[in-house]
């Protein structure tokens, strides 16, 4: 399992916004840093995490030029490039792929409501263009799009898809994936069924709370690899009472909230998001901080 390509913990980057609403380098900069140090094996850049679909196309290319410059050789990078349109997810790619990264990653392109086929060809054509590994990202309550097994298989099958990241409560589904390709990386997408995701198969993970606690994750997948269920258990528990306080003052911006508090000023999510409330400023200081 360990010998998987890619395998580990990595964090699905923020983007921290000053206060006229512009992307804080400096911000980003050392949260990678620290981040590292704190055990991460790499980022995942511009995922859902980073608000990518809520970032201009210049912002984008600008972080994946910025966490290249930052990390490369020091961790792994996997690029998220996903677009809906196909030209574009490509010329992201080909960024990504100028710049280094170890792997390309992509949501399946949303809101038409596309049709298997075209997803296929989505993927395929993306793959054609690059000589990166893709990394099949699979995020159906929010990209709208449930992949299924024909797809997985499909994708799998050929040499350039390196694995999935698998953000979906199918533990069954994913379990069939892995033992169909053991040698495919398969990514646990939420954090707060990590542990589960282990135990089914996966190879590690990808996940946003990473950018405020590397370390449990990384303890966890250790404890797990070892035998030592309940101790893994018991951090997975520490772990969600955070997550729930997260979840209800949004994900995103109780996040960014943590950080800012660490006095790395990651600011608010940007507009349709709403900023952290006050009650909310106040939970993370008082019930979350301390645990960190
Ligand atoms: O992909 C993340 N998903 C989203 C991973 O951001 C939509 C997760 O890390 C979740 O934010 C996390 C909290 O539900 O599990």
């Amino acid at each position: 399992m360990a010998d998987v390509k890619f395998s580990g913990i990595y964090t699905a980057l923020l983007t921290p916004f000053d206060q006229n609403g512009k992307i804080n380098e400096k911000a980003l900069v050392d949260h990678i840093h620290q981040n590292i140090a704190a055990g991460a094996t790499g980022f995942y850049v511009n995922g859902s995490t980073a608000e990518s679909f809520l970032l201009t196309e210049a912002e984008r290319k600008y972080i994946y030029e910025l966490v290249a410059a930052e990390a490369k050789g020091k961790c792994t990078l996997l690029a998220q490039i996903g677009a809906i349109s196909t030209d574009q997810a490509i010329e992201y790619a080909k960024l990504c792929e100028k710049l280094g990264y170890d792997a390309i990653s992509s949501v399946a392109p949303f809101y038409y409501k596309f049709g298997a086929e075209q997803i296929t060809n989505y993927y395929f054509d993306i793959v054609n263009e690059v000589s990166l590994p893709m990394i099949v990202y699979h995020i159906p309550a929010l990209s709208g799009v449930a992949l299924g097994a024909a797809a997985f298989e499909k994708f799998l099958t050929d040499d350039r898809f390196a694995g999935v990241k698998y953000t979906a409560n199918d533990y069954f589904l994913m379990e069939q994936i892995k033992t169909a390709f053991p040698n495919k990386v398969i990514y646990n997408g939420y954090d707060e069924t990590f542990l589960a995701g282990l135990s089914m198969g996966a190879d590690g993970g990808i996940g946003s709370t990473y950018n405020c606690m590397v370390d449990k994750y990384v303890k966890i997948k250790k404890l797990f690899e070892q035998g030592k269920m309940a101790e893994a258990q018991a951090v997975q528990k520490e772990v969600n009472f955070i997550i729930n306080i997260f979840i209800k003052h949004g994900v995103m911006a109780a996040e960014k909230e943590v950080l800012n508090q660490k006095g790395l000023a990651f600011g608010d999510c940007r507009r349709p998001f709403a900023p952290i409330s006050e009650e909310g400023k106040r939970e993370i200081a008082e019930r979350v901080m301390p645990l960190l």
